[in-house]
């Protein structure tokens, strides 16, 4: 691992490592990336030394290993920089895969001068060679961990440029406004305006808009395609309709969503509800109350919000004061995520340490919420996930820096003022892509990777 080693390795120096899946299979494939690449395949196979002025070349060749009585058939492949991944030669050795062949024809390219690559290290040197900025280095992370198609197309949009690109445009726009904004500094004491307030506001507007725009993109794209499912589940009257009817807010005729009654047993089939909680898209479930069935009307609405249940990817049992001392049916809580949720807390202190609502004077419903987003982003665990909450955190602080700027513009602040809050902004979505980084982050981005990609 990169991480705790105090400083990057150098990226000049020539690195090897096993690309391809470790273990006994069809072929090995041993990669080496630096200027020292040719001379390396050389050392250890005289008859194939790449050229490195004839462009890119493949060629067999036999390999000889220390205590190996015969020649191991093998192909060369070699690219001359700087029209590669890492940007420098890189040169590729086909051979058998045998994991003691292997690690002999490894432990033969260290002697010859290389190094062995740490996790990443092909892909940071894309990075520092500039052929990937920082979102798309990430992407290959995302590619090679893809635990679903869904991870996989997600992963390979963001290869393509999918989040950093829609924000080149507004780079451009701010790169732009603030050398205008800065063009004005040099005029202030002659009050000539190289913009007037109004252009200052719709472009700072425009930018504002667009970024939000994308800021919800991530967020959506963090969790798939399919919204995140929250069932209330629990005893009937426990107040499960009537906190729904305050997460969802009332339909478009102003109504409320569900019927709520005093009266156990209100709700008879399943209704849900899709709300927007920091920005991630959650769709909320409410159940009938659990109860013994003495009917077929009842057996339906009991079979079907088990079902709800069932599908759910969480589920907040909620239970009033009246029910503390009933737990959840125990097959629930063992095999779903399950949440115990303390409802109408106005009516009694519900026990300590449980999350607590009041669907009737809002209390902890803040919190309920934000464990909702929290369980989402859990959820999706996307391989880019890391990637996109890094992105969020500087299209946050861009926006933020943003907002000020427009204010400032609106209270006519002085304009170094507004030049500086642009010029975060924009250092903000230059970090996002790398344009800025620390040898930390690369640290905590690449160690994440294996060796050899
Ligand atoms: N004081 C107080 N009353 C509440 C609260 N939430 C619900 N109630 C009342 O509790 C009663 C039952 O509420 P519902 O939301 O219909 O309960 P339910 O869990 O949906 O019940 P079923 O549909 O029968 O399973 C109603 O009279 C509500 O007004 C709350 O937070 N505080
Ligand atoms: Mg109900």
């Amino acid at each position: 691992m990169l991480a705790g080693r105090g400083q990057l390795p150098h990226p000049d120096d020539t690195m090897v490592a096993l690309a391809s899946a470790h273990g006994p299979g069809a072929r090995a494939i041993v990669r080496l990336s630096g200027p020292r690449s040719p001379a390396i395949v050389h050392a250890l196979m005289p008859d194939a030394t790449p050229d490195p002025s004839a462009g890119r070349q493949w060629c067999p060749a036999s390999l000889r290993l220390p205590d190996v009585a015969s020649p191991l058939p093998a192909d060369i492949y070699f690219w001359p920089a700087p029209k590669t991944y890492t940007g420098q030669d890189l040169v590729e050795i086909h051979t058998l895969s045998s994991p003691p062949l292997v690690q002999l024809l490894i432990a033969q390219c260290l002697n010859a001068g290389a190094r062995a690559a740490q996790p990443g290290e092909f892909t940071m040197r894309a990075f520092l060679a500039g052929k990937l900025d920082l979102t798309r280095a990430e992407a290959v992370l995302g590619v090679v961990s893809a635990g679903s198609r869904g991870q996989l197309k997600e992963a390979l949009t963001q290869l393509a440029g999918g989040l950093a690109q829609p924000l080149d445009a507004v780079r451009d726009d701010l790169l732009n406004l603030l050398a205008d904004v800065e063009a004005g500094l040099d005029f202030a004491d002659e009050d000539i305006h190289f913009v007037d307030q109004t252009a200052l506001l719709n472009r700072l507007a425009k930018g504002l808009a667009f970024i939000t725009l994308v800021r919800k993109q991530m967020e959506q794209r963090a969790l798939g395609h399919r919204a995140f499912r929250v069932v209330l589940a629990g005893p009937t009257n426990a107040g499960k309709s009537r906190l729904f009817n305050v997460l969802a807010g009332k339909d478009r005729a102003g109504s409320d969503r569900a019927i709520v009654s005093e009266v156990p047993g209100a709700t008879r089939d399943w209704l849900e509800a899709t709300i927007q909680v920091e920005g991630i898209a959650i769709q909320v479930v409410d159940t009938a109350g659990r109860r013994d069935a003495t009917d077929a009307v009842e057996r339906q609405a009991q079979t079907s919000g088990a079902e709800q249940a069932r599908h759910a990817d969480l589920i907040l049992w909620c239970r009033g004061p009246e029910h503390r001392e009933s737990p959840p049916p125990s097959p629930l809580a063992s095999d779903l995520a399950l949440v115990p949720l303390a409802t109408k807390s106005d009516l009694g202190t519900p026990w300590p340490g449980m999350l607590a609502v009041s669907a009737v004077t809002g209390a902890g419903l803040d919190e309920l919420r934000g464990e909702l987003a929290r369980r989402a982003r859990d959820h999706a665990g996307n391989p880019l996930t890391a990637s996109l909450s890094r992105c969020r955190h500087h299209v946050d602080a861009c926006l933020e820096h943003l907002r000020l700027a427009h204010h400032l513009v609106l209270e006519e602040q002085p304009p170094e003022l507004l030049a500086l809050e642009i010029r975060l902004a924009l250092e903000e979505l230059g970090a996002m892509v790398g344009a800025v980084y620390t040898d930390d982050l690369l640290d905590r981005i690449f160690s994440r990777f294996c060796i050899g990609k």
